[in-house]
């Protein structure tokens, strides 16, 4: 027979999980505002090659999967460079604003054969600002 203590205390542990996940989730949220975003690069794409994230500092990986060395830079932007050996991975940090970029391989001829994509970045909602 289940005493009333018992199903209190199963019902309070329930409650207590609900809240711990809650605040997990929150503090994760608040610990690491950066965004990251995944580039697999190869001969001869960049995927994904259309892809959204939100404004701000927008920490860019570069993952090589090719036999070849590539490099990732945005157009209009082309101080932003990183180079990535074959089965290495790179990453560089850019603060993108609302808008439209256009990233590509600035290794000669690789843009032309489909090393290039666009991100698109939107502005934080109203509740994300801080
Ligand atoms: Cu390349």
């Amino acid at each position: 027979m289940k005493s009333p203590w018992m199903f209190l205390r199963a019902r309070l542990l329930g409650i207590l999980t609900v809240a711990c996940v809650a605040m997990a989730a929150q503090m994760s949220w608040a610990e690491d505002p950066e965004l990251v975003l995944k580039l697999y690069a190869k001969e001869f794409s960049i995927e994904p090659s259309v892809t959204n994230v939100r404004e701000g500092p927008v920490r860019i990986l570069v993952i090589n999967e090719g036999t070849m060395a590539h490099a990732l830079t945005i157009e209009g932007r082309e101080g932003t460079l990183v180079g990535v050996a074959p089965g290495k991975t790179a990453q560089v940090t850019v603060n993108l604003k609302e808008g439209e970029y256009v990233f590509y391989c600035p290794k000669r001829g690789h843009r032309e054969k489909g090393m290039v994509g666009r991100v698109k970045v939107y502005r934080k909602s109203y509740n994300e600002r801080g």
